[in-house]
């Protein structure tokens, strides 16, 4: 039952936001997702993606980066060669290629979907099997206007799209971010989840008067308030204020979640694919997670439908504390699959049908793919 590679094939696909999303760090107007396609040698193709935020702005991987490790490194690397499982691929790449876990990524989810494919089973059940087939899903308000935020947020509440919103704040002055934070949280109301992400850019002194404010508002969550690299303010912080934060940036895979816990971090983690290396990487993080009492939530580097629904599978398996902000073709004006994903209710479905459950539209392709 060994799986061939044959080939494989990547492409670069930008595709244009249905407005601007303001983050900390950048603005971004399109979304430029990394497609892999694997060919085994049975025929069967399997695909994967790898996607990040604003070029370089929001970590070390670009996507031009991600393809050139893939193109250069890892396709060489792993065609031609025979695989009984996930471990095995897993083991090959980490022993050749330091790093890249983006495209490391892609590959992991284009190996699963070919092996689900070949099994006839949905990337979930080679994953462990899925406890739901529908995952909460929330969207993120961050046109960086407070007036247009509110309108866009009642307009999902009403139409029960979403039921949590994330804010991306960090960008302008704290009392700035704070005033349009308490706007969007009064007008939508106490029921509503309001949550923020300040993507790193707090000091740990401003995080200390931010945090201490946003817990007067009634915010749920706080997202990684300082640099990645601060993991003793995060530490600190998590165990001064009874407002719970979501390490992002800080917490990558499985090495970097135990790290945390152990220093006495409190909260929940947000798992990623691409920052663990695939959904299975993602999931080694999780039960680190579980094992030291820290929640877990289904996070986004705001993925096109394929890397979405690889991370859903992952996700389907657990029990998120936080839920999930699975929304990121809906950020797309388009997308290159066939069938767009079902958001409804709060909720984001998962597809069914054997691998990811998931066809690729070779037209739209070919139209966004970079030439
Ligand atoms: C991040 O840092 O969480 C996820 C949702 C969103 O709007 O931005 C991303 C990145
Ligand atoms: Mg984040």
């Amino acid at each position: 039952m060994e799986l061939r590679i044959e080939r494989i094939d990547s492409w670069l696909v930008d595709i244009p936001t249905i407005r601007p999303h303001k983050l900390s760090m950048a603005t971004m107007g399109c979304q430029t997702l990394t497609l892999v396609r694997m060919t085994c040698a049975d025929g069967l193709i399997g695909w994967g993606e790898a996607t990040t935020i604003g070029g370089l702005s929001y970590g070390p991987q670009s996507p031009e980066g991600i393809k050139s490790a893939i193109d250069g490194y890892l396709a060489p690397l792993l065609s031609g060669k025979s695989f009984s499982g996930l471990a095995p691929l897993v083991a090959l790449m980490n022993g050749q290629v330091q790093g890249n876990t983006f495209a490391k990524s892609a590959l992991e989810t284009a190996f699963l979907d070919a092996q689900g494919k070949r099994l006839g089973l949905p990337v979930s059940t080679l994953l462990g099997g899925a406890l739901s087939n529908t995952l909460p899903v929330l969207w993120t308000l961050a046109s960086g206007d407070t007036q247009q935020d509110i309108i866009e947020g009642q307009r999902l509440l009403a139409e029960d799209r979403h039921r949590a919103f994330k804010l991306k704040i960090g960008a302008r002055p704290l009392e700035e971010d704070l005033r349009h934070t308490q706007a969007i949280k009064q007008a939508l109301g106490p029921e509503i989840s309001i949550r923020v992400d300040v993507n790193q850019a707090w000091d740990a002194a401003t995080a200390v008067r931010g945090m201490a404010a946003l817990q007067q508002i009634g915010i749920d969550l706080v997202e990684q308030p300082v640099p990645q690299w601060d993991r003793t303010a995060l530490i600190r912080l998590s165990q001064r204020f009874t407002l719970p934060i979501l390490a992002d940036e800080a917490v990558a895979d499985a090495h970097d979640g135990y790290a945390l816990a152990a220093g006495g971090f409190t909260g929940a983690y947000a798992l990623k694919i691409a920052k663990a290396g695939g959904p299975a990487q993602a999931l080694k993080l999780a039960q680190v997670a579980q094992a030291a009492g820290v929640g877990v939530y289904g996070g986004t580097m705001l993925e096109g439908t394929l890397g979405t629904v690889a991370s859903l599978h992952a996700w389907s398996t657990l029990k998120l504390d936080w839920g999930s902000e699975m929304f990121g073709p809906l950020l797309l004006k388009d997308d290159v699959v066939t069938t767009p994903l079902r958001f409804a209710n709060g909720h984001v479905s998962l597809p069914s049908g054997p691998g990811l459950g998931v066809d690729i539209d070779e037209d739209k392709l070919r139209f966004y793919r970079r030439k």
